[in-house]
């Protein structure tokens, strides 16, 4: 099957989650990316929480897959006329190094447009160009906080809140494929590369744009009535953290199910939607609330709306989460159970729609990975291991019309 990618090539220069995350995606999507590594140690995470010695840590064989390694050393002049003969080849660049490494190895942007005017640079920052903290390195953790996740995560009694997904790293990633995908159909139209930058401040921030809304409506109103502090507690002149409320119009929280003194993953999410009610009550066993002038709308609700969560988790008391699930969906009620990641990994519907696929790796036998998010109507992306540290040396130095004496000088004698 030819995937939409094919024939683009595209310079992996990117090391531990935000990157690598990017290019793997468009990896699977038919792109022949080549990681460049640094010899005898590659990207940080091949060694990084390894579970079996020697072998390359789940950390890289799960952002890694469908590439290949190449090993260079790009500060050094071998490497960097190696890399300079992939420049011209290329479509693509992408890196996540630290602020002004790829300027201090002497590939800036205007080298890089000197050398390939079509090539699209595509790199992750934690900060943008420009930004007071532009000179900052950043990791996912710092990203949550500079971008606004960890202020509003968590309880209004507790410290901010990391979320365990990865908003500042794949989240961030995500972000760039698409701009590197643009770019290339800006590209089409006007034959010229461009330069593509990505924050990750600005990727988390993006997706906690309902936060900067409530700050607005905090700011008109002095109370956002979806929020556990409504109407009994205090706001501030900041946007709480609102527990596990939802985020919407729609209230909703975590609720306990049978097993969860035992269990600590014995709930499931409950959303009361507007519309719903009439079903919900009826899901309940409780017919007088549908028209009862307490509880009949949304704002009538609102004010003891732990007291209905109460009854709730009374009435999910002898269900297990899979059970509460199974009669909540036949009344429409948008709920799911919370799922462990043991849970995810033997899932049935995941394994056969290959987000969680098994993949065979010459040193670790087969590993779990999650496969693409995104499904196609004509193409199923295909997930293959990730490369060993080098394994496609030969292979692309060959591609770039080195001899077979040029890659024995470039691999043995000056250890590029
Ligand atoms: N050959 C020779 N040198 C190489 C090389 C190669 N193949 N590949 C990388 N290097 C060098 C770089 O030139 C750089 O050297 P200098 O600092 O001397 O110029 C160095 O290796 C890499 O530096 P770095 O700053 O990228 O690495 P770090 O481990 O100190 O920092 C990180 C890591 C992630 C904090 C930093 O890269 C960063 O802030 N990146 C941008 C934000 C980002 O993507 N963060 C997400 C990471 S996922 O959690």
């Amino acid at each position: 099957m030819t995937k939409p990618l094919e024939g683009i090539k595209i310079i992996d220069f990117t090391h531990v989650q935000a990157g690598p995350a990017c290019t793997q995606l468009l990896a699977w999507f038919g792109a022949d990316v080549i990681k460049v590594e640094r010899p005898g140690s590659g990207d940080v995470t091949r060694n990084q929480l390894r579970d079996i010695p020697d072998a390359d840590a789940l950390y890289f064989t799960m952002l890694n897959s469908n590439k290949k390694s190449l090993t260079l050393d790009t500060k050094k002049p071998e490497g960097k006329e190696v890399l300079e003969r992939l420049i011209r080849e290329s479509d693509v660049l992408v890196e996540n190094f630290g602020p002004g490494a790829l300027d201090r190895m002497g590939f800036s942007w205007e080298r890089l447009n000197e050398l390939n005017p079509k090539m699209i640079v595509a790199s992750v920052k934690g900060f943008s160009d420009g930004h007071h903290y532009d000179d900052l390195k950043v990791y996912e953790n710092v990203a949550q906080c500079a971008g606004g996740a960890a202020s509003t995560t968590g309880f209004w009694d507790g410290p901010p809140t990391i979320s365990a997904a990865a908003l500042g790293d794949s989240n961030t990633g995500m972000h760039l494929a698409i701009g590197i995908l643009t770019a290339l159909l800006g590209r089409d139209k006007t034959g010229k590369g461009q330069k593509v930058a990505v924050s990750m401040q600005d990727s988390v921030l993006n997706l906690c744009r309902v936060k900067l809304r409530d700050q607005q409506r905090l700011e008109r109103v002095g109370y956002l009535e979806e929020y556990p502090q409504y109407p009994h507690g205090e706001f501030s002149d900041v946007v709480p953290r609102g527990g596990n409320a939802g985020g919407g119009g729609q209230p909703g929280w975590v609720l306990k199910c049978k097993g969860w003194e035992t269990d600590p993953n014995a709930y499931i999410y409950f959303t009361i939607q507007g519309h719903a009610w009439e079903p919900i009550c009826k899901a309940l066993g409780k017919p007088e609330w549908i028209d009862d002038p307490a509880y009949k709308t949304a704002e009538a609700r609102q004010p003891h709306i732990f007291e209905i969560f109460g009854t709730i988790e009374a009435w999910l008391a002898d269900k297990t989460k899979f059970e509460a699930v199974d009669i909540l969906r036949k009344f429409d009620i948008p709920c799911a159970p919370v799922l462990t990641m043991k849970e995810l990994a033997n899932d049935p519907s995941l394994r056969a729609s290959g987000t969680i696929v098994e993949v065979p790796h010459k040193k670790r036998g087969s590993y779990l990975t999650v496969g693409s998010p995104i499904k196609f109507s004509d193409m199923k992306p295909e997930v293959t291991a990730s490369p060993l540290l080098g394994e496609h040396t030969d292979e692309v130095l060959a591609s770039l019309g080195y001899s077979r004496q040029d890659i024995f000088n470039l691999r043995e004698v000056k250890a590029v």
